[in-house]
């Protein structure tokens, strides 16, 4: 075996203190998606939109990585083939742990877009609705993060890297969200041996071939090990 595919989700930077969103008392209890993560809501309250990510933004910044991202990172530097991992967080905990190789789908809470020209930019910790753009001076700032309605970001790319993957895993990601939640299937398809490792079992875990269930800094740094053959 030689190409590592993985996909992670909130659950793994659940033991870091950031909230995921479908557990009870999860984001999606406290905040309506409809006005925070869709462009609608966005145009209908700016500002509310901007606290919600201001907020996520200190909360991340104030979070440390856990050893379940210290794992995938020891991965990526001991594995002898490749290791490609995809996240749906926009935190950068993957990052601060050591890895090098992050594809962000669901955009980045570091970043910042202008909805008028789409130039991209690094976002200040706090953004509001009438920053200017740096490029076209609109006051149309939005945070760099893909809502509810529109494309992931590299969606191409990924599919390349599942498709030609030996190994995909999904980490603590509940699987209702697509296109990511398709990403199983597209291994299966492609013959690519799957693993899924969560707290408990996801809507999709009948399709992966092997299952492991727990916190994500228990179940992955011993898959990790198992896998580097240090166990
Ligand atoms: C632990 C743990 C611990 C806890 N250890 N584990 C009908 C059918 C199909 C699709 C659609 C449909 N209707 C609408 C759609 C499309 C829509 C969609 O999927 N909606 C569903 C709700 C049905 N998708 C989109 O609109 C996407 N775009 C799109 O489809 O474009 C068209 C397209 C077509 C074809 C190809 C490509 C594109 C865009 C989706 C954007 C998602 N955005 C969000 C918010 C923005 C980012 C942010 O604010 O952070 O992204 S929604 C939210 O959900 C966030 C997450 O990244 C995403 C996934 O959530 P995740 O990570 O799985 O978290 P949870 O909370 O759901 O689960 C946590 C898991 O962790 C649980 O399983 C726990 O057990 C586990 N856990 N503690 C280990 N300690």
């Amino acid at each position: 075996m030689r190409k590592i595919v993985i996909l992670t989700g909130a659950g793994i930077s659940a033991e870091s203190g950031l909230g995921t969103f479908r557990d009870a008392g999860g984001l999606w209890s406290q905040y309506d998606l409809e006005e925070v993560a869709t462009p609608d809501g966005f145009a209908r309250n700016p500002t509310l939109v901007h606290d919600f990510y201001n907020a996520r933004r200190a909360n991340a910044l104030n979070a440390s990585p856990n050893a379940a991202h210290a794992a995938l990172a020891r991965l990526e530097r001991d594995w002898p083939g490749e290791v490609v991992l995809i996240t749906q967080n926009i935190d950068d905990l993957h990052e601060r742990a050591g890895q090098r190789r992050v594809i962000h789908m669901h955009g980045e809470l570091t970043g910042a877009l202008c909805a008028e020209c789409g130039a991209h930019w690094q976002a200040p910790p706090e953004m509001h609705a009438d920053d200017p753009c740096p490029e076209c001076g609109a006051a149309a700032t939005r945070p760099d993060i893909v809502w509810f309605g529109e494309m992931p970001y590299d969606m191409d790319l990924i599919e390349k890297h599942i498709v030609s993957a030996d190994l995909f895993a999904a980490i603590g990601t509940s699987g209702q969200v697509f296109p990511a939640a398709g990403f199983v299937m597209q291994a299966n398809a492609a013959g690519v041996e799957t693993v899924e490792l969560n707290l408990e079992p996801s809507e999709l875990s009948g399709m992966f071939d092997a299952r492991h269930e727990g916190p994500a800094t228990d179940v992955v740094p011993t898959w990790v090990s198992h896998l580097l053959g240090t166990a």
